[in-house]
């Protein structure tokens, strides 16, 4: 058996090969592990007290739980005594939360503190998703808020998956890597150099609830698939890290089209969502969409921006944009 290969050793190894700024946005990951731990032991130890809504709405208007707030409170505690990071949009946060310490700093921090809430009563995955953006301007605040907006400052990005074992998946450029929470040593360990998303149509994920509600381009590239590739099966987590994880490591395609087609409603939410998956799977050789734009195009109107995702292996996007183009 190989000898485990932690994530310091790991990216102690990588640096001889990086850029400064690859060099940086490493150790800012190793940061973040050393928060997904925290966050890990919290919701595994957590008692039955943690269980449970916390009585309140996000700004998006869902249904807060009391781990939602704890772990936002981590990752805010986290960000702001880093030192790298400027600002922080998080689901939870109504506005831009500007950290004055570090106002400097040339990064700026997004974060979903706890995807896929909706799991939480039936003990069921859920992960922590982190995307990092590169200031234009680190001498001038007022350009903060544009920086999130932008589909251009996205340096980085990762997700904590806390399922059965707990998995760290993060991407700085140079491909997507994977390691592995060790229980014992507490050590993350690496499970996958680089993750490439293979080739078959395995799964295919969406909430078949709103599909009545979807657009008849998106209706008719589902019917469709289905029939090109009769193996596929349905597989839906109802976290969007988890449901993404799955399709990087099985292969398929994940849709979220519009919500109520004629009112265009979505409910995924560009800035610290979509950016961050869509980057890890474009880094993993797929692919992400909105049916007309690559995700990874597309600007923010305001930071709880929410728009459609269909992502997976890049033939079936391509697909997907080629029957949506054509409606
Ligand atoms: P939260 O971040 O509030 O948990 O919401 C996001 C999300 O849970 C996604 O992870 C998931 O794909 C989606 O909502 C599920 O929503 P729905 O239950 O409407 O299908």
């Amino acid at each position: 058996m190989n000898t485990p290969i932690t994530l310091p050793e790991w990216a102690e190894n990588q640096s001889s090969t990086q850029t400064p700024e690859g060099v940086e946005l490493s150790a800012i990951f190793q940061a973040l592990s050393l928060l997904g731990k925290m966050l890990t032991e919290t919701i595994r130890s957590g008692g039955v007290d943690l269980i449970g809504a916390y009585g309140s709405e996000n700004a998006s208007g869902d249904s807060v739980q009391k781990l939602d707030v704890l772990a936002n409170t981590m990752c805010k505690e986290f960000a702001s005594t880093h030192g790298r990071f400027a600002a922080i949009a998080s689901e939870e946060e109504e506005e831009i939360v500007y950290l004055e310490e570090s106002i400097t700093a040339p990064y700026l921090l997004a974060f979903d503190p706890l995807d896929g809430s909706k799991n939480i009563d039936f003990n069921g995955p859920i992960g922590t998703i982190f995307t990092i953006y590169k200031r234009s301007d680190t001498a001038d605040q007022s350009t903060i808020m544009a920086d999130f907006l932008s589909a251009t400052t996205i340096a980085a990005s990762g997700f904590v998956l806390y399922g059965p074992r707990t998995l760290f998946i993060f991407s700085i450029g140079d491909g997507v890597h994977t390691f592995q929470l060790d229980p014992e040593t507490q050590e993350w360990i690496l499970l996958q150099d680089t993750l490439s998303l293979p080739d078959p149509i395995t799964t295919y994920a969406h909430n078949d609830s709103y599909v009545a509600n979807w657009d008849s381009a998106s209706q008719q590239y589902l019917t469709a698939m289905k029939e090109r590739h009769p193996d596929t099966t349905a597989r839906h987590i109802g976290a969007l890290l988890a449901d993404i994880y799955r399709i990087l490591v099985q292969g398929g395609i994940f849709i979220r089209a519009f919500d109520n087609a004629s009112k265009r409603s979505a409910k995924l939410r560009l800035v610290y969502e979509l950016r961050a998956m869509a980057f890890i799977i474009e880094q993993a050789g797929g692919a992400a969409t909105d049916g007309l734009n690559r995700i990874l195009t597309i600007d923010a109107t305001d930071i709880h921006h929410r728009h459609p995702l269909i992502a997976g292996n890049i033939a079936e996007v391509q697909e997907y944009e080629r029957v949506f183009r054509a409606s």
